[in-house]
């Protein structure tokens, strides 16, 4: 680069940043002047980026190089490792794969690869990856996304739409909320913190700006959360005990029922299977009337809150919101299914500003009025090898090969795999009940990973290959729903120590293996972006929207593109209101299912015909909490993206272990004083953490963040605070088979 001092505009996944280079170096960032709202995670960039622990050269575990043919997987983790130059990495990491895949085929190599690595259209890793994998004959891959996993495959049967074109195309969006919104009950709140955050970029921060609206407007704000700060100041908080929401809305959905608040004519009309559910809800299978009495005692809200409640969500135009967490706990396709069933009996959905949403909050972009354009992605190319998993499913695969598991209908077979490749996430963060993934990640013969970092997984690799960051090549960055920003994303810096881009590794790989023009189709890696960004603007030129070309975005550095506006104002289900027979939803019956006969001839004990509530293995109302009387929750982190940029904080004295979150009367009984350091345990494992004492988290839940780095002593006790080492690994159910890490119990154990 000629010029070693300038400050250039550049994307990531919590927002666009001022990236300032002094003498060739990042040496600080300052916030996009555009952004309302723009947040400080991207402070910590400098720090991680020239951080000791970015990983230098290609190296391979020691053991793995002595005996590759696996006597030392049990070292994983807990080995040294050879740095070795390119080729020759290169070379063994290729001669080892098509080892693998001469003996056992392509569909013993897993390359589900689940995470978020980083912005940039065309450098993203997991795509990179499975192109990569795709040219040599392919890979078994995943289902679903560790956010949301539960509802992608319940939605579908409900409401008959893909969850994501969901979120993004058919939710009310905030500019119709603030008209017509009396008002939103949020289960699991709207987290203000999490929204600054969204898959691909999020410049327009403006959820803030629209509560602000919606509270001056009193707009009446009902936040039904463990935690208060779920949703933005100005919302009322009904502390709810975690994973009983279900209940809750029983309670709710009876009300209305025996107070005749029932739209019947809305259920006629546009659901089915009304009528089956209420036998359920009036107690006529099991003698027990779902009524706020009944709720109360699950839940810990009041049955007259409950009843006040009804009656007013009945008489004024409502939107229920319900937040992803509540998909991420056993059996979270129910609060799904009865909030849906809840707004159907209110008979608003389809009515501007009434109904049903979920993840506003969870990520940026939902609720924004913009029209959503896929596009400028590097294709993938075909799978010849059609065998999955559901995503969170990894620990039995790996412990089970060829036994049976149940998903959504289906009987399916666990896959023998003998090859991990993973680039761009980071499953010894991500994964729930750590301490048997670690034990389930000794079975495979070999593994590899692209990082930047030498991260918990790349630990327990054999071959790792260091990986630049998104500061360190050229992309564009582009928000995947929810934003119309586009960002010209410069190369900064220069690759840190030996690093390469995710896409020469492959090129690389692909060469040895004897696929280099299946991958690269002779490309280089700009001639892809310059493709990638033409055939775009074609399209959406196409589309009659004004397009910049690349040299222009270049230039400019970011634009937006005309599609932001009230015009652009989802009417969610509107034409299905207003024509069912033309215009029927793509259920079964066209219509909304309350009862599903298809999920039903599943069954599913636990997930059967319509919504109901069922006990989790853990929660407050369980005979384990004898042992372990705590709820843990473990949402996202504040200040950073899950463990990215995590190295720069860890380092910051007193900022590790990290803080859980305690209910200060909790914290009276046991003496523990703010900041004190505290083990939190329970079979599965235990970790340690700093007290953080406060009002605002119901009395009986701790509430730890997600993020830390893995990181256990000689006795298995995780250092680092991260929630995984206790949490519960069980798919949500055998309909979803999500992740179900909210559904945790834990006790509390003084450290000397
Ligand atoms: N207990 C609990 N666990 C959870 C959750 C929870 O609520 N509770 N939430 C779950 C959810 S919703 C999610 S999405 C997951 C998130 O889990 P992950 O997506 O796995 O977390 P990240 O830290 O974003 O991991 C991305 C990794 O990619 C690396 N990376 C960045 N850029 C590049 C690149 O260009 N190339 C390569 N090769 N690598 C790169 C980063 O250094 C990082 O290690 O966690 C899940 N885990
Ligand atoms: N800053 C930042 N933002 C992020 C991320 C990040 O890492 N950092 N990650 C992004 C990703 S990948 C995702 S998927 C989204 C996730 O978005 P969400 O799934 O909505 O968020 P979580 O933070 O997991 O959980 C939100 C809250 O749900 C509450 N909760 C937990 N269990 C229950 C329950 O049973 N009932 C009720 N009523 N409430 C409950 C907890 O109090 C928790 O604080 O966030 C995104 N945003
Ligand atoms: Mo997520």
């Amino acid at each position: 680069m000629s010029n070693k001092n300038f400050k250039k505009i550049t994307s990531s996944h919590w927002g666009a940043f001022e990236a300032v280079i002094e003498n060739g170096k990042l040496v600080s960032t300052n916030p996009f002047k555009h952004d309302l709202n723009p947040n400080n995670i991207s402070k910590l960039i400098p720090k991680a980026v020239y951080h000791k622990s970015r990983i230098k050269r290609p190296s391979i575990r020691k053991g793995w190089l002595q005996d590759p043919l696996g006597r030392s997987r049990h070292l994983r983790g807990n080995d040294d490792f050879y740095e070795v130059p390119w080729d020759e990495a290169i070379e063994i990491a290729s001669n080892e794969i098509k080892r693998i895949k001469d003996k056992y085929g392509n569909k013993s190599i897993y390359g589900g690869s689940y995470g978020w690595s980083s912005a940039g259209k065309f450098h993203h890793a997991q795509t990179q990856l499975q192109r990569f994998l795709n040219s040599i004959g392919g890979y078994v891959g995943a289902f679903g996304s560790y956010s949301t996993a539960a509802a992608q495959v319940i939605i579908p049967h409900i409401l008959g739409m893909n969850f994501l074109q969901l979120i993004f195309n058919f939710q009310n969006t905030w500019p119709t909320i603030e008209e017509n919104t009396k008002n939103i009950l949020m289960f699991g709140g709207i987290n203000p913190n999490n929204s600054k955050v969204s898959m691909g970029g999020s410049t327009r921060h403006e959820n803030d700006s629209w509560f602000k609206k919606f509270t001056n407007k009193k707009i009446n704000l009902i936040n039904i959360s463990p935690q208060k700060s779920d949703a933005p100041s100005g919302s009322s908080w009904l502390p709810i005990i975690p994973g009983t929401d279900t209940a809750f809305m029983l309670g709710l959905a009876y009300e209305l029922e025996s107070k005749s608040l029932v739209d019947r004519d809305f259920l006629k009309k546009y659901t089915v299977g009304y009528e089956k559910f209420k036998l359920y809800l009036i107690g006529q299978k099991d003698d027990q009337p779902k009524n706020a009495e009944w709720a109360e005692n699950i839940c810990g809200v009041s049955a007259e809150t409950i009843r006040s409640i009804a009656t007013k969500i009945s008489q004024e135009r409502t939107l229920i919101t319900v937040s992803w967490s509540l998909q991420r706990a056993q059996n979270g396709e129910q609060p799904y299914w009865m909030a849906t069933t809840l707004a159907a009996m209110l008979g608003q959905i389809g009515l501007p500003g009434g109904g049903i949403g979920f993840g506003y909050g969870a990520i940026g972009g939902v609720g924004n009025p913009i029209k959503n354009f896929g596009g400028l992605s590097f294709p993938k190319g075909k799978n010849p090898i059609t065998d999955y998993i559901p995503v969170a499913r990894i620990a039995e695969m790996l412990n089970s090969p060829g036994s049976s598991y149940e998903f959504n209908g289906e009987k399916r077979i666990y896959p023998d795999i003998k090859l991990i490749y993973w680039c761009g996430g980071n499953p010894f963060h991500h994964h729930q009940d750590l301490n048997r993934f670690h034990k389930a990640w000794q079975k495979p013969d070999t593994i590899i990973v692209n990082e930047p970092w030498w991260t918990s997984t790349a630990k327990r690799a054999d071959i790792v290959f260091p990986a630049t960051t998104s500061y360190e090549r050229e992309d564009i960055g582009k928000a995947n729903g929810g934003d119309n920003y586009i960002f010209h994303m410069p190369k900064l810096i220069e690759p840190v120590g030996e690093s390469k881009n995710d896409y020469t590794i492959f090129s690389e790989l692909s060469q040895k293996l004897g696929y280099h023009k299946e991958f690269t189709e002779g490309k280089k890696d700009i001639e892809w972006i310059e493709q990638l960004y033409n055939e775009f603007q074609i399209f959406i030129k196409n589309s009659g929207i004004d397009c910049p070309s690349l040299d222009e975005l270049k230039d400019k550095s970011w634009i937006t593109l005309p599609v932001a506006g009230k015009e652009f104002a989802s009417k969610p289900f509107q034409e299905f209101r207003s024509n069912p027979e033309e215009k029927p939803l793509q259920t079964p019956s066209g219509k909304i299912e309350i009862f599903s006969e298809t999920i039903d001839s599943f069954s599913y004990s636990e997930c059967p015909g319509h919504p109901i509530w069922i006990e989790p293995d853990e929660w407050l109302g369980s005979k384990l909490t004898k042992k372990f009387p705590y709820h843990l929750v473990s949402p996202q982190p504040i200040d950073k993206l899950h463990s990215q940029l995590e190295c720069a904080i860890s380092d910051i004295p007193n900022e590790r272990p990290t803080p859980v979150m305690i209910n200060t009367e909790d914290a009276k009984e046991l003496n523990i004083k703010n900041g004190e350091v505290i083990r939190i345990q329970n079979s599965r494992g235990s970790c340690l953490a700093r007290a953080l004492l406060s009002n605002e988290i119901k009395n009986g839940v701790l509430s730890l963040p997600t993020g830390a780095w893995f990181d256990t002593d000689e006795e298995g006790v995780e250092q680092q605070g991260n929630p995984n080492a206790l949490t519960f690994d069980k798919g949500t159910s055998r309909l979803g088979q999500g992740p179900s890490a909210h559904t945790t119990l834990v006790n509390i154990v003084k450290e000397k």
